[in-house]
């Protein structure tokens, strides 16, 4: 066989892609500055690099790039930007290459369009979502042993996006395009894939591919180094009485087997935390399936996923900065298939398989 015979030839016939070190910052619009403010510095206690008349920029405690995570005032509440670091200031010029090959929206910005970052290539990616690539950026003191500044709920980093895509097989080959491999996914046995998650750092994932209506932002995940610091920000929204931020978890995950919390901003942003992966670097890393049945593949202790976590996520826009439209999944959907009257889903498999009526209906 070839060696490239399990290469699309659509694939095979694109530019080199750029090297894409990591999921480095992404940037969301929201109605009301303040109260995102409150938000994003008091309650994860992000550290303010940068502010202006209507954008706050944020780091993590470990990160020493200018920001993680840009919050921005606009009129309706939307994701603005993904971006992904190249290794060399060259990969903006592969990433013009790949992208105009893609015949997709592509725009090459001068350093300082964002503040803080150099010379960057904006996309319309071929899954409709706003994607920069950059390599520059301006350098901010590390926090990593300013412990007198930690709260008890700690972030440090940025870990991963969270996309709504409709055709995730698609979106997959696109990805691994990019150079991207999979760590996880989860599908069932006639072959409908539902989500993927896939990694160019050596975690689990930098950015995971979720089934439904897109394009749109699933989530925005930030790592902490501890669980207890999640418990703590789940202990600190209920003494504020804010505990309606939480939406999901706190929680063990199959996939990926992080410890995870998911929170709602104000403006219905969500936002991961998320600890305690496993590293996936080696070139043989095994991919694990689950099957969409399992019910433990989404939280380990067979907590039920709530159904707004499938069913909402946030508006992307353009380039031009307008609302991108959806377009509708026309395969099974997860939260169909498996919750409700016509959903299923078991702890044991081998007693489904002998017949038993064990099925855990949630
Ligand atoms: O819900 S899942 O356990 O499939 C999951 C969701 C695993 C890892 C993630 O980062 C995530 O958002
Ligand atoms: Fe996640």
């Amino acid at each position: 066989m070839a060696d490239n015979a399990s290469i699309p030839p659509a694939a095979a016939q694109l530019p080199t892609p750029p090297d894409v070190i990591r999921c480095a910052y992404a940037e969301l619009v929201v109605t009301d500055l303040q109260r995102s403010r409150w938000f994003y510095t008091e309650l994860l206690g992000l550290v303010v690099t940068a502010e202006t008349e209507d954008a706050l920029y944020l780091r993590a405690f470990e990160e020493y790039l200018h920001h993680s995570l840009v919050i921005r005032r606009g009129p309706v509440a939307a994701c603005a930007k993904l971006a992904y670091r190249v290794r060399t200031p060259r990969d903006l010029d592969l990433a013009e290459e790949y992208y105009r090959a893609l015949e997709v929206p592509v725009r090459r910005v001068p350093a300082g369009t964002t503040k803080g970052i150099g010379e960057a290539v904006q996309v319309e990616d071929p899954l409709g979502f706003p994607v920069e690539f950059f390599h520059d950026a301006e350098h901010v003191e590390r926090f990593t042993q300013r412990y007198d500044l930690h709260g008890a709920g700690a972030i440090s980093r940025l870990d991963h996006f969270n996309v709504v895509t409709p055709d995730v097989p698609a979106a997959r080959r696109y990805y691994e395009g990019l150079g991207f491999k999979v760590s996880e996914d989860i599908a069932d046995s006639e072959g409908t894939v539902y989500a993927a998650w896939m990694y160019r750092k050596p975690t689990v994932h930098d950015v995971a591919l979720t089934g439904g209506d897109g394009p749109r932002m699933h989530h925005i995940a930030f790592a902490t180094h501890e669980r207890s610091q999640i418990l703590h920000l789940c202990d600190h929204l209920g003494a504020v009485r804010r505990s309606d931020h939480i939406e999901r978890g706190p929680g063990r995950h199959g996939v990926s087997n992080a410890f995870y919390l998911y929170l709602l901003d104000p403006d219905g942003h969500r936002i991961e935390i998320y600890t305690h992966d496993y590293y996936t670097g080696d070139p043989d890393n095994p991919v694990i399936t689950w099957d969409v049945h399992d019910n433990q593949r989404r939280d380990w202790w067979g907590n039920p996923v709530v159904p707004s976590w499938y069913a909402n996520a946030s508006t992307v826009l353009d380039l031009d900065g307008d609302p991108r439209p959806v377009v509708e999944r026309r395969d099974a959907r997860e939260a169909e298939v498996t919750i409700g009257a016509d959903g299923f889903s078991y702890t044991r498999r081998d007693e489904v398989e002998q017949g038993f009526k064990v099925g855990h209906q949630v």
